[in-house]
C-alpha cells in the first residue's frame, strides 16, 4: 500500500514520481503478511489513524471500553488459535492499562503481542513532560517474555516479527512492541518499506524430546502401581488432541484435567478421575503433568496432598519449569505433539493402568458423583450456587459446543466442578493468576475467533472489572450471555460493618439490577431467581443468539468467603 502522491514526491526522474509510504502502513501490512486477522485496542493519539488504516485494509478492528479488555481479549484468542493475538493501546497510562493483562497472558503462557503508541522519544527520554510521557519498554519488560521497540519505520517488519516469534515460540507469552508516534508517521520510499517486511516461517517450531527420555518416562509409567495424568491448559493450548487422547486410551491411564484442560478429553470420558481428585493426588505414585505446572493450584506437589513418594514426569516446552517445585524423575522436554507422539512411539504395550487402582478411582469417582447429585438435586430458596449451576449445566448440555469463561471466586470454584466441557479449548477462566477482569475480554475473543456461542458465568465482584464491555458485545452484535451469580457481595453478600454506616468492604449494592445495564445499550437483560426461570432465560438468551445478561440473584449468605482458598488468607490476631 502506498500513500497518494502529492505534487512534491517528485523522485529523481521527474517522470516517475517516487510512491512512499508511512509507519502506519508498514504496520498494518506487516501484520497481513503474518496472517494477522483481526486487532483488538483502544484508539486514541497516536494510534487512531492506524486503527482505521487497518480497518480500510480488511483487518478486523474490535474497539473496547478499557485497555485492559482488549489485551486479556487478544490473550485468549491466543490461546483458542495458538498464534499470537495483537491488540493495540495508546501511550503512557493506555498502554499502563493493558500490561496487566500482558503480564497475565505472560503468567498464563497466552501467546499475545500488545503493540502501543508512544510519546516523543526525545521529550520522554529526558523526562521533559511530554503528553502520556513514558518510558514503556522499559516498564513492560519486567511484566512481558520481552519487549521490543522499533526506532525507524524501515524497521517495523523486523520488529513485528520479532513479537510474534518470540509470542509464540518456546513457552507462549506476551511481547510487548513500542512504536513511537514519530516512527507511525515516518515517510519512507514505499519499494524500501515493503522489502522491509517478511513473513515468519514456522512461528512455533517443533520440539522433539530425546528418545532416551522418551524411554525413561514410558519404563516409570509401565511400572507404577498408581499412575495418573494431570492435564494442564499447555496441553490444551498445544491442540494434539489426538496424540493425548490415543496415548490415555491405549493405555488406560487415569486422568485429571486441570479446569482449562477441561474438554479435552470429554469430562464424562470414563478414565477421568476429575470426581476422585483428592485421592488420585494422594495415592498416584507416578503422575505425568502435560503442560501443567506444579504451582499454588497443585499445592506444589506437596504432601499430604500428594504421595510424598510419588515420581513425577513431566511434560514441558520449558525445560527450566522442571524441579521448580518437587524433583522430575523423567522429565520431557518439547511440545506436548512431539512428545506425546514420541511416547506413543516408545511404548510397545508396556504401560496399561494396573486394574485395582482403575477400580479403586471409579469407586470414589461414584461415591462423589452420588454425594454431587444430592446436591444439585436439592432445590432451596432463595436459590444457591448449586441450584442455579444445574440448571445451566442441562441447558449447555443441549449446546455442548458453547465457549464458557468463568470467574469469581464461588462461582469460579463451583462452576469449575459442575459445568462439564465436551471440547477442546472451551473453557477460559481466571488461570493462573486467579485474576478477575478477564470475563468480558474473553467472552468477546471466544465470539470474535470462534463464532461461536458463549455464556460467561460471573460473580457479581468480578463481572464489575470488565462489565462496561457489554455495550462492545452489544455494539458488534455479539453471541454472548453473561450471566451475574448476584449475591451482593465480594465473596458473600452478608458482611455487616458494626462501626458505622458505610458498607462493608465486601459489600455490594444489595438488589442490583445488573439486568438493567445491557439494556442500555440494545442487549436483552433478564433476572432469575429460580433455577427453573434460569433454565428459560437462558435457553431463549441462547436460542437468539444476541448479546444477553441473566441476572441471576443468589442468596446472601451462600458460599465462603474467598471460596476454595480461604485458607490462603492470613490469621494475624483476629479482626472485627
Ligand atoms: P494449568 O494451570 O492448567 O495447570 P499451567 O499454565 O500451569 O497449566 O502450565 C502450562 C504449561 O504448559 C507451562 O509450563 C508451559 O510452559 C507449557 N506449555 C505451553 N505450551 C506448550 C506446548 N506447546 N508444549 C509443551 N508445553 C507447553
Ligand atoms: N483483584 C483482582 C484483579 N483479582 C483478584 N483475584 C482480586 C482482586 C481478589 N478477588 C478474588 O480473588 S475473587 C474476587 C476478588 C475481588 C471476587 C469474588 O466475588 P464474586 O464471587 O462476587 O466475584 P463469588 O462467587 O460471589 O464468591
Amino acid at each position: 500500500m502506498t500513500l497518494a502522491q502529492t505534487p512534491t514526491d517528485v523522485g529523481t526522474d521527474e517522470t516517475a514520481p517516487k510512491a512512499l509510504t508511512d509507519g502506519s502502513h508498514l504496520v498494518v501490512d506487516a501484520l497481513k503478511l503474518n496472517d494477522v486477522h483481526t486487532i483488538y485496542g483502544l484508539v486514541g493519539i497516536p494510534i487512531t489513524d492506524l486503527a482505521r488504516l487497518a480497518q480500510a485494509s480488511g483487518l478486523r478492528y474490535i474497539g473496547f471500553r478499557h485497555e485492559s479488555d482488549a489485551v486479556h481479549a487478544a490473550a485468549a484468542a491466543g490461546f483458542l488459535t495458538r498464534k499470537p493475538g495483537v491488540c493495540l493501546t495508546v501511550s503512557g497510562p493506555g498502554f499502563l492499562n493493558g500490561l496487566v493483562a500482558l503480564a497475565n497472558a505472560t503468567t498464563n503462557c497466552f501467546p499475545v503481542v500488545q503493540i502501543s503508541g508512544s510519546s516523543e522519544r526525545h521529550i520522554v527520554d529526558l523526562k521533559r513532560g511530554d503528553y502520556e510521557e513514558l518510558d514503556q519498554m522499559t516498564a513492560a519488560e519486567r511484566f512481558a517474555k520481552a519487549a521490543y521497540r522499533v526506532d525507524r519505520a524501515e524497521d517495523i517488519g523486523r520488529g513485528i516479527a520479532r513479537a510474534i516469534r518470540t509470542a509464540v515460540s518456546g513457552r507462549p507469552g506476551g511481547v510487548y512492541l513500542d512504536i513511537p508516534a514519530a516512527v507511525l508517521g515516518e515517510i519512507i520510499d514505499a519499494d524500501k518499506g515493503a522489502a522491509s517486511l517478511w513473513r515468519v516461517i514456522d512461528p512455533a517450531p517443533r520440539q522433539l524430546p530425546a528418545p532416551e527420555a522418551a524411554v525413561r518416562a514410558v519404563r516409570l509409567l509401565a511400572d507404577a502401581q498408581r499412575p495418573l495424568v494431570v492435564l494442564g491448559k499447555g496441553a490444551a493450548y498445544a491442540q494434539a488432541d489426538k496424540q493425548i487422547r490415543q496415548f490415555i486410551e491405549t493405555t488406560k491411564l487415569p486422568f485429571l484435567p486441570m479446569s482449562m484442560a477441561k474438554g479435552l478429553i470429554p469430562d464424562d470420558h470414563p478414565q477421568s478421575v476429575a470426581a476422585a481428585r483428592s485421592l488420585a493426588l494422594r495415592e498416584a505414585d507416578v503422575v505425568m503433568l502435560v503442560g501443567a505446572r506444579l504451582n499454588w493450584l497443585l499445592g506444589h506437589g506437596h504432601a499430604p496432598q500428594w504421595n510424598p513418594d510419588a515420581k513425577f514426569i513431566q511434560v514441558d516446552i520449558e525445560a527450566a519449569e522442571f524441579d521448580s517445585n518437587q524433583p522430575i524423575a523423567a522429565p520431557l522436554a518439547g511440545d506436548v505433539g512431539s512428545v506425546m507422539q514420541a511416547l506413543i512411539e516408545h511404548n510397545h504395550g508396556d504401560i496399561m493402568a494396573p486394574a485395582p487402582w482403575r477400580a479403586a478411582l471409579a469407586a470414589r469417582s461414584d461415591q462423589n458423583g452420588a454425594k454431587m447429585a444430592q446436591r444439585l438435586a436439592a432445590d432451596p430458596h432463595p436459590m444457591q450456587f448449586y441450584g442455579a449451576l444445574r440448571a445451566i449445566r442441562d441447558v449447555l448440555s443441549a449446546h455442548p459446543k458453547t465457549y464458557v469463561v468463568n470467574e469469581g471466586a464461588n462461582t469460579l470454584d463451583f462452576a469449575r466442578n459442575v459445568i462439564d466441557m465436551h471440547l477442546p479449548r472451551h473453557r477460559l477462566d481466571s488461570g493462573t493468576w486467579g485474576i478477575m477482569g478477564i470475563g468480558m475480554g474473553y467472552a468477546i475473543a471466544a465470539a470474535v475467533e470462534t463464532g461461536g456461542p458463549v455464556v460467561a458465568i460471573e460473580g457479581d465482584s468480578a463481572f464489575g472489572f470488565s462489565g462496561m464491555e457489554l455495550e462492545t458485545i452489544c455494539r458488534y452484535h455479539l453471541p454472548i450471555v453473561v450471566v451475574v451469580f448476584n449475591n451482593g457481595g465480594v465473596y458473600k453478600g452478608d458482611d455487616i460493618n458494626t462501626v458505622s454506616t458505610d458498607p462493608s468492604p465486601t459489600a455490594l449494592t444489595v438488589g442490583a439490577r445488573h439486568d438493567k445495564l445491557i439494556e442500555a445499550f440494545g442487549g436483552t437483560g433478564y433476572r432469575a431467581t429460580t433455577p427453573g426461570e434460569l433454565t428459560a432465560a437462558l435457553h431463549e438468551a441462547l436460542a437468539s443468539g444476541s448479546p444477553a445478561l441473566i441476572d441471576c440473584v443468589i442468596d446472601p449468605t451462600a458460599g465462603t468467603e474467598s471460596g476454595h482458598l480461604t485458607n490462603l488468607n492470613p490469621k494475624g490476631i483476629g479482626h472485627a
